[in-house]
């Protein structure tokens, strides 16, 4: 069965352009509510441990210091089969190749400055969740 939660982060470049709201407003018209959400910024070891898994691919030090860049915003988002239809909102990881109508189309800048972050299952949504919030800052 497909989990209803996932997480996201809108990234360093979407946020220094000033596309928070606009990008907000797309995942709640899509259907999703927002269980927590917070302005913050991730340390070196925070981006370092939250992309481990890509830890021996060759952009690993420039996502890094992206990532560390600037503010983040992260978000718990609910809806069901929220992974799954997460990934189909925010689009493509490569911007060039995402649909019209998705996140990443209007707002990515490049591969590597892609706008917004979404989890890639629902056990990877459940550890990228309890990465950056306490169970307590659920509404
Ligand atoms: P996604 O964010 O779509 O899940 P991913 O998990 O493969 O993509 O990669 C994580 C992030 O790493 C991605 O959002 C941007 C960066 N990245 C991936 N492939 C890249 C590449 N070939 N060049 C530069 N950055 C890349
Ligand atoms: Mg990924």
């Amino acid at each position: 069965m497909s989990g209803n939660r996932t997480f996201t982060m809108i990234k360093p470049d979407a946020v220094e352009a000033g596309n928070t709201g606009n990008i907000i407003q797309m995942i709640t018209d899509a259907g999703f509510s927002i269980k927590a959400m917070k302005l913050t910024n991730l340390s070196k070891e925070q981006a370092e441990e939250f992309y481990a898994v890509h830890a021996e691919r060759p952009f690993y030090g420039e996502l890094v210091s992206y990532m560390t860049s600037g503010a983040i915003v992260a978000a718990i988002l609910e809806k069901d089969n929220a992974v799954a239809d997460f990934r189909a909102l925010i689009g493509a990881t490569d911007p060039a190749e995402a649909e019209a109508g998705t996140i990443r189309k209007a707002y990515a800048e490049s591969k590597g400055r892609n706008a917004v972050h979404g989890s890639d299952s629902d056990e990877n949504a459940g550890i990228e969740c309890d990465f950056h919030f306490e169970i307590a800052e659920l509404v």
